[in-house]
């Protein structure tokens, strides 16, 4: 099941067939542990809407209300080496090394909900930085008690430049207004999703794919649970939170992002995260 949030109340999405839900507040919605099949009870007492050209379907809004959204780092072997490689000279290097092997992972603070990007929403290039990548990432959502009950795709907008330049400048790379993007909607599953599961992402640039990379979940070296275990250690999440889970993509290092560059993140069943780069 598919939940958007749109500028007309809470749409859910049920293989194809769409309902409004009665209640309107995403955080009321979303923070629950039994997810799924409240869903699905929903479902029993709501009759479904067809969107028409005269009955279009309302604008869909980033998916996240009050929660706050986390990122995990150096979660794929692709992440580890590529940040070795751009800190070395920094000598930042090992410190990657040691957290892909660590027992603890690495989790930071990504933006708070009103910053978030939605889908078709544009993200951005920091102007004091010169090499620039998206980070196509599983993006999970927790309920307040820790519960793995959805997914989205996240990006993780990225300063290799100023990442590189010292490590300890990792929020500065990271969080800035338009370096996360959501979306398009939360998705609701029975069961979590199999480690096949593919995230594609393609950088279009004036009409010509200028990049296109794909992993699967089973190259994570995390589990899902373990990273949301460590994330709700010793913090509570009163509204829930979203963790994106690492990129397993990044471009060679003669990339960089431009503006007006078009990004998709595809990761099937959730859809797909478009944005364009202001
Ligand atoms: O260690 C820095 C951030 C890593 C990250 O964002 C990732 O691996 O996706
Ligand atoms: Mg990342």
């Amino acid at each position: 099941m598919k939940l958007y949030k749109t500028g007309n109340g809470i749409i859910l999405d049920n293989d194809d067939v769409f309902y409004r839900l009665h209640e309107s507040d995403w955080d009321v919605v979303v923070n629950r542990d039994d997810l799924y099949d409240w869903l699905e009870l929903q479902i029993e007492s709501l009759i479904p809407v067809i969107f028409t050209d005269d009955l279009p379907m309302p604008e869909i809004l980033a998916p996240i209300g009050s929660q706050e959204v986390w990122a995990s780092g150096v979660t794929y072997f692709r992440s580890r080496t590529a940040r070795m490689e751009e800190s070395e000279k920094a000598g930042g290097g090992s410190f990657y090394d040691r957290v892909y092997e660590a027992e603890r992972p690495e989790l930071f603070f990504k933006s708070t909900a009103w910053r978030v990007v939605g889908n078709h929403g544009t993200v951005r290039i920091r102007r004091d930085s010169t090499w620039d990548v998206p980070e196509p990432e599983l993006t999970l959502f927790a309920s307040q008690s820790g519960v793995l009950v959805g997914y989205t795709i996240g990006n993780d907008m990225s300063s290799r430049s100023i990442e590189g330049e010292n490590p300890l400048y990792l929020p500065q790379a990271k969080s800035y207004t338009g370096s996360a993007a959501l979306g398009p909607c939360l998705y609701v599953p029975e069961y979590p999703l199999s480690d096949d599961t593919l995230i594609d992402l393609s950088i279009i640039r004036s009409g010509e794919e200028v990049f296109n990379g794909q992993v699967t979940l089973s190259q994570m070296k995390r589990k899902p649970d373990e990273l949301l275990h460590y994330l709700f250690r010793e913090m509570a999440f009163p509204h829930g939170c979203y963790l994106m889970t690492g990129t397993g993509i990044i471009p060679p290092s003669d990339f960089t992002l431009q503006k007006e560059d078009i990004i998709h993140i595809t990761i099937e069943p959730i859809g797909t995260l478009t944005n364009t780069v202001g």
